[in-house]
């Protein structure tokens, strides 16, 4: 499957002012997500491995009981592409459908 181009510095901080919670950490998208248990944190994740394989596009991911911190970027692009976006919104709503607190 064609990847898409690695996208303009000025272009990233202008999606990322539609992502609320995500920023931008060592040229990756980065969030911090706290859920009630290690039972919903995994849940979570195993949500998100679905949209991941589905997009052929995979989450560098760090997990500790309740705590799960996301690093998104496309390995084959050395950069931010429009699928670290579109991955990015996908575990947000997967996120907030699980009862994130808000943080
Ligand atoms: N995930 C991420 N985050 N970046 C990639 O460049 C990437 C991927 N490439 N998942 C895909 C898989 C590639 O390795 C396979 C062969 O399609």
């Amino acid at each position: 499957m064609a990847r898409p181009a690695k996208l303009a510095d000025a272009e990233v901080t202008q999606r990322l002012a539609a992502l609320p919670g995500w920023t931008l950490k060592d040229g990756k998208l980065h969030r911090e997500l706290t859920f009630a248990d290690f039972t919903q944190a995994f849940a979570f994740m195993t949500d998100v491995a679905r949209e991941a394989d589905a997009l052929d596009h995979h989450p560098e991911w760090f997990n500790v009981y309740n705590r799960v911190v996301i690093d998104l970027n496309t390995h084959d692009a050395s950069g931010i592409t429009a699928l670290d976006f579109e991955l990015a919104r996908r575990a947000e709503d997967l996120a907030r459908g699980r009862g994130r607190p808000a943080s």
